[in-house]
């Protein structure tokens, strides 16, 4: 085994907290139970051709049932925080504003909440991981309509915060508003699969609708903010956000069209969603590609959208290279690649062909990130799926190198971004605590730390969650957290400057940390100065 190559002497804060991340769609099953009503994912996974192995999420995981199990295996791995999603269809089965509440439901969620409390896990809760109740689709077509969506949201949120608010102080308002927009009513390849592709779907336009869905997606969270901040927040003391998708955006060569590629690729696959709510503002290039397709807030909308996170939930997974063109406006009319201009591939393959191991495009993104939008960094998914590890018999499939190796590459980097950068990150979540229903990918590509055998529904620990228990949860953690840094005026790009010029000049006085690596922030520093 190799050993780590970060200094021992790097400490992440005490209070920094080490989970794993789920969905309820993915793991759940039992989608006639306790009254739920159906999620957009449940028919349209059983439509042949949707998902790749044929198969749906009535079963998944069997989590509904084996919730106890699972409390179990994340206490095994001595974990002190969860992620994981509330089913709106579980809560309102039909999911409306004036549709009944399921005490089931409700129940449900209720006890999970007190059994984590009970064990010391603490639970970052997700409002929205795509199950979109189906009633709300036939209504109104769902996050197509603005007025309708937008009440129906805040009153489903309000619910959840009322009723587990005294025990949940961490919400996530949505899950990756770029999937939910592009993957549902652009490429048409998640529910509900509306594209302009007429092999694909009777119904759909590629070129508007994923751009006022995500426009109800920003207003929902928004709005779904104001209510927990003025009506809960006071008394229960928690914290809300969004968590976005975005992986790193690399160009591909020193060209100067390469370059801006690259922004522009971070402009729409993160700008379009964190700029309005960090910001207050949109990307200048979301509005020259799209024009008035893009849907524009009105003043009031603009108070309620900017400033409503009060963190930034970041999911990533990959690093891309970018190249100017190409007519995707889903990319933002960038090309992305794994092969370098010398022929080499940027890192390790993993099942899926949009996922390659590069850790030093985690560090970029979270530098990146932290300089752009300024908050506290929570790391809601990250992780990796080993390449055929299906077709592998358990035994096999229990040492996925690759995944050891990615997790190894990603929390060295996080490691290194707080240590050296100065970027104040507070949480890692690894996707996933188990194999799961991975979407259009049924069960044939598996994410877990846990292997889990579907035939049976046991639970086997890879070496990969091992090793996050081993070298990160289970590790004495003693320092307090480096303070935030405030009041950021400009924006810088992505790659006119060089990682930790900004963020690290900043926060070297505030870092609490900083004399435990005196040297490399030293280089670090002084590489500042030379402007390397
Ligand atoms: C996460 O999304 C999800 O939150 C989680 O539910 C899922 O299980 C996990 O990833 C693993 O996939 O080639 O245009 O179809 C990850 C973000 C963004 C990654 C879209 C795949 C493919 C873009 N995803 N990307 S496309």
């Amino acid at each position: 085994m190799v050993t780590p190559n970060t200094p021992s002497s790097y400490e992440l804060p005490s209070n920094f907290l080490w989970g794993f991340a789920t969905a309820s769609f993915q793991i759940e099953g039992s989608t006639d139970a306790g009254g739920r009503g159906k999620s957009i994912w449940d028919d349209f996974s059983k439509i042949p051709g949707k998902t790749l192995d044929g198969r749906d999420g009535d079963v998944a995981t069997d989590s509904y049932n084996r919730w106890q199990e699972d409390l179990d295996l994340l206490v095994s791995y001595g974990v002190k925080s969860y992620r994981f999603s509330l089913a709106w269809s579980r809560i309102i089965p039909l999911g409306g504003r004036d549709d009944p509440i399921s005490e089931e439901g409700i129940k449900f969620y209720s006890d999970f909440i007190d059994a984590l409390l009970a064990k010391g896990i603490t639970p970052f809760v997700t409002l929205y991981h795509w199950d979109l109740p189906q009633t709300l689709h036939d209504r109104y077509l769902g996050w197509l309509n603005k007025t309708e969506i937008v009440q129906d949201y805040v009153r489903y949120a309000r619910v959840c915060f009322e009723r587990f608010g005294d025990r949940v102080k961490h919400w996530l308002t949505m899950n990756e508003p770029w999937c939910i927009s592009i993957l549902g009513y652009g490429r048409g390849v998640f529910a509900p699969g509306r594209s302009s592709d007429r092999l694909r779907s009777p119904e759909g336009d590629s070129s508007t609708e994923p751009w006022i869905a995500g426009h109800s997606v920003i207003l929902s969270h928004a709005y779904a903010v104001r209510a927990y901040r003025e009506e809960f927040k006071q008394k229960q003391g928690g914290e809300i956000g969004v968590t976005l998708n975005g992986d790193w955006a690399m160009p591909y060569d020193d060209s100067p069209a390469n370059i801006e590629a690259a922004q522009h690729a971070l402009d729409v696959a993160i700008g379009w969603f964190a700029d309005p709510i960090y910001l207050g503002s949109y990307p200048a290039y979301m509005k020259e590609m799209l024009g008035d397709r893009l849907p524009s807030f009105t003043e009031e909308e603009w108070s309620v959208v900017k400033g409503s996170s009060d963190f930034y939930g970041m999911n990533t997974y990959t690093t891309n290279l970018c190249k100017a063109g190409g007519e995707d406006e889903f990319q933002g009319n960038v090309e992305y690649t794994f092969t370098r201009p010398d022929g080499t591939q940027l890192g390790t393959q993993a099942h899926c062909a949009w996922l390659q191991d590069y850790p030093e495009g985690f560090r970029d993104l979270l530098n990146y990130l932290y300089k752009r939008y300024r908050k506290p960094i929570y790391v809601t998914e990250n992780g990796f799926a080993v390449k055929d590890e299906d077709k592998k018999p358990v035994e096999e499939a229990l040492h996925d190198d690759d995944r050891v190796q990615y997790y190894r590459g990603v929390t060295d980097s996080l490691i290194k971004a707080v240590n050296e950068d100065g970027v104040d990150v507070r949480a890692y979540f690894a996707w996933s605590l188990l194999d799961n229903f991975e979407w259009a990918d049924g069960y044939v590509t598996r994410f877990g730390v846990t292997y889990v055998d579907y035939k049976t529904q046991k639970r086997y620990a890879k070496d990969s969650g091992n090793f996050i228990a081993k070298d990160h949860v289970q590790q004495e953690e003693k320092d307090a957290p480096p303070t935030p840094v405030k009041n950021a005026k400009e924006v810088p790009p992505a790659h006119g400057s060089k990682r930790a010029s900004a963020v690290h000049g900043k926060t070297k006085e505030n870092s609490k940390r900083s004399w435990k690596a005196p040297l490399a922030r030293i280089t670090a520093y002084v590489s500042t100065f030379l402007g390397l």
